[in-house]
């Protein structure tokens, strides 16, 4: 007889055993192959993958990167190409109610015909595509095709067509259709990046079974933290094919009954955590994150479960007017940080090549040099899950731009449904994350209207003007902001950035700020001094990419500064004459190519030691430094001082040196030698600072206590005087320890 005690221990098991719950994803395994649509010779293909590293897996093109195959390849952008594959559904698949088919990306143009009938047309490389196929499948084998039409040809009536010439980033051909294209801009060609625009099936696919309910998304955001208690939001999103039913919700050690209608339901729950651990950026403290399940129960049985992961932090965009300005910085839990890190772009060309290991490499070479934020350029991607977990796991901070760069957009009611159905869908996917501080709405469309010339160089007149700044203000200070707030309510939003243009010294006592003065504008090392602004969002200058790189990808009779390969390398309009310039004023003429590159690097490095030093010691004018640019796409000259494959150039090292903790900054006053003792550390410290002079009479200094405190940089005067070249050998020194250590040149003091 089986007593009641035994039913619900059977009851229980029952529900524990459905484990595999009411939902199964499963990535498409079978083989993938590829053609050009009108072609009968097909190859294999790779999922995720694009059509030109296929074509290179194949041996029917040569390496992309090599001398100039970039101008050979430019014919694949024109063609629409084919893949295929053989989709097994079993009959389990099959007894859910539902079977989507769910692609996490598509690039871009893409019609999905499954046994030859149409199932979707996909039109946005930035959003998922998914649809329902149990209508439409048997059991066996499914013939899955998607045709991936020319990005070009896709585009080029609507450019015609459009009432006005639209500017479209950095794009160099006649026909420029990337603003009118949902894909990421630099493929169209930038002044660090190759013209390479890819097709294919960019992200994993899955098939997705469920039956009536499922939960779409989970987050938490921190409300409100108190001394020994946390108030969190938690907001679920859950799909219902059912009329009305009542389900149990667990979270958190809570519980709680819900009702759910049919559709799309989106529930607000909050909860407490005592003593909470807070998650803090790198150098800060630790990043602490807490994680549960959430589960959605339908009596004793799990009807879908979703893994949480959330820190709590809270984060403050303070932008109040001060003595001095418009400031433009950051409060992490109440508390005033200093933003020290660096732009990042997309990590390859060919997004598929990016391993999982390269996301780890990069969070890790961030950590390193001390990084605290990497802003996510709007040219480039909204990036893979991974790069955010990194990113909460070490605390680096996240400036994230919509992807909209240099350019002004459509304003037709399907593009703008398109934009706010991506909008919508990475905001879902990404405020997970703690790591992200700021969404920001584009790269330099703001400054550009107003000082790059736009206006004259396309034809615009006063009305037209008025009516395409209209539309765009439209665009990035009313719809996303919008959706932000209803997905994101405490978000942080600024509409562009920069805020402030370089062109006059007042604009450096407001907001945000590029500062191309030095490169575009120019102008001498020495301005890095005088032109700081509230945030530094944006600077930098050139290096080029490791000899032995190039070596790898160039033949011998290409390797050098004149030659035809070389050239088209450079993709900057300035051209490599201010590299020359600089690095023969700091170091003399090359001896030879690969000198040069050295020497380019070298002078870099010292455009960033400038540049840091400064805005790192006009605390708290300054409070924020993001150097342009962390990384490359390819082996190409450019801003980075990362290699394209992760190899530090020279200025990597300096930026460590000069974004580490606590930092001395020597400057010379009237030929005395001085220091600024800048620290971002939460403790006050008592430290000496011992200083070497080679190359002079006087040799060693040693200071008395420096009492040093976070963000008030502590001036040290030495009294000294050295006179013609010197190296100044400097160490920090902490209860006898050395926490910091380097070398200066007497030529990098002024
Ligand atoms: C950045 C990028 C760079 C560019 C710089 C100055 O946002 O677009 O490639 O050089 O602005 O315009």
């Amino acid at each position: 007889m089986l007593n009641l005690k035994t039913i619900f221990f059977l009851l229980v098991s029952i529900g524990l055993s459905a484990q595999s719950y009411n939902r199964k994803i499963s990535p498409i395994s079978s083989k993938w192959s590829f053609k050009e649509v009108g072609s009968d010779k097909s190859y294999t293909a790779n999922v995720p993958g694009t059509v030109q590293t296929d074509l290179l897996a194949n041996d029917l093109i040569p390496d992309p990167f090599s001398n100039d195959s970039e101008t050979e390849l430019q014919w694949i952008e024109e063609k629409d190409w084919e893949y295929t594959t053989q989709l097994k559904i079993s009959d389990s698949q099959l007894s859910y109610q539902h079977l989507e088919l769910l692609f996490k990306g598509l690039d871009t143009y893409a019609d999905v015909f499954l046994n030859g009938r149409l199932l979707l047309s996909a039109n946005n490389m930035f959003r998922k595509w998914s649809v329902d196929i149990k209508p439409w499948c048997k059991s066996g084998v499914n013939e899955l095709k998607i045709v991936f039409k020319s990005p070009i040809h896709e585009n080029e009536e609507k450019v015609s067509d459009y009432p006005f010439k639209l500017p479209s980033g950095n794009e160099t051909v006649d026909t420029k259709v990337s603003a009118f294209t949902r894909k990421a801009t630099y493929q169209f060609g930038w002044d660090w990046s190759p013209r390479f625009v890819t097709a294919g099936i960019w992200k994993p696919v899955y098939i997705e079974a469920w039956n009536e309910v499922r939960i779409i998304d989970a987050y938490c955001e921190t409300l409100e933290i108190k001394k020994d208690t946390a108030l969190i939001h938690l907001e679920t999103i859950i799909e219902s094919k059912a009329a009305k039913g009542h389900y149990e919700l667990e979270y958190f050690e809570k519980k709680e009954r819900v009702e759910l209608q049919a559709g799309e339901n989106r529930l607000h729950l909050t909860f407490k955590v005592a003593n909470p651990k807070l998650w803090w950026p790198n150098g800060m403290g630790e990043p602490h994150l807490y994680s549960f399940p959430l589960k959605l129960k339908e009596g004793l049985q799990t009807a879908d479960v979703k893994k949480l992961q959330f820190g709590i932090r809270t984060v403050e965009l303070v932008q109040e007017k001060d003595s001095i300005g418009t400031p433009f910085y950051f409060k992490i839990n109440g508390e005033t940080v200093f933003i020290k890190g660096a732009n990042y772009v997309p990590q390859d060309a060919f997004l598929n090549r990016v391993e999982d290991s390269d996301y780890e490499g990069i969070i890790a070479k961030a950590k390193e040099a001390h990084f605290n934020m990497l802003r996510i350029w709007g040219g480039g991607i909204y990036e893979k899950d991974l790069f955010y977990e990194l990113c909460d796991a070490h605390g680096i901070l996240v400036w994230q731009d919509f992807m909209f760069a240099n350019s002004l957009y459509p304003s037709s009611t399907d593009f703008q449904l398109n934009i706010a159905e991506e909008v919508k869908e990475n905001i879902i996917r990404l405020r997970k994350h703690p790591s992200i501080a700021l969404w920001c709405g584009n790269n330099e469309i703001e400054v550009a209207w107003g000082n790059w010339g736009w206006q004259n160089q396309y034809n615009y007149n006063t009305i037209d003007s008025t009516v395409i700044w209209n539309q765009q203000l439209q665009l990035f200070q009313h719809l996303i902001p919008d959706i932000l707030k209803q997905y994101y309510p405490t978000a942080n939003y600024t509409s562009t950035t920069p805020l402030s243009n370089w062109g006059t010294p007042e604009n450096f006592n407001h907001s945000s700020m590029h500062y191309w003065g030095v490169w575009h504008g120019k102008e001498p090392f020495q301005n890095f001094k005088t032109n700081v602004g509230r945030f530094m969002v944006e600077y930098g200058f050139q290096s080029f990419p490791d000899y032995s790189l190039l070596q790898k990808s160039i033949n011998k009779g290409q390797l050098h500064l004149q030659s035809d390969v070389m050239r088209k390398r450079q993709k900057s309009y300035i051209g490599n004459g201010m590299i020359t310039k600089h690095s023969e004023k700091w170091f003399g003429k090359a001896e030879s190519f690969e000198d040069y590159v050295v020497k380019s690097q070298q002078t870099q490095a010292i455009a960033m030691q400038v540049a840091i030093t400064q805005h790192r010691l006009q605390q708290p004018h300054c409070r924020g430094t993001l150097f342009w640019q962390f990384n490359d796409c390819w082996p190409g000259p450019s801003w980075s001082v990362l290699n394209y494959d992760q190899s530090e150039k020279i200025a990597y090292q300096t930026v460590k040196t000069w974004y580490a903790p606590v930092v001395a900054i020597p400057s010379k006053n009237e030929d005395e030698i001085i220091f600024y003792i800048t620290s971002d550390k939460r403790e006050t410290q008592n430290l000496t600072l011992t200083l070497k002079i080679k190359g002079t009479n006087t040799t060693k200094y040693q200071s008395p206590d420096l009492i040093v405190k976070k963000g008030e940089p502590f001036l040290l005067r030495t009294g000294l005087k050295p006179e013609g070249e010197f190296d100044l050998k400097i160490k920090l020194e902490d209860r006898g320890k050395t926490i910091w250590s380097t070398n200066v040149p007497s030529y990098l003091l002024f």
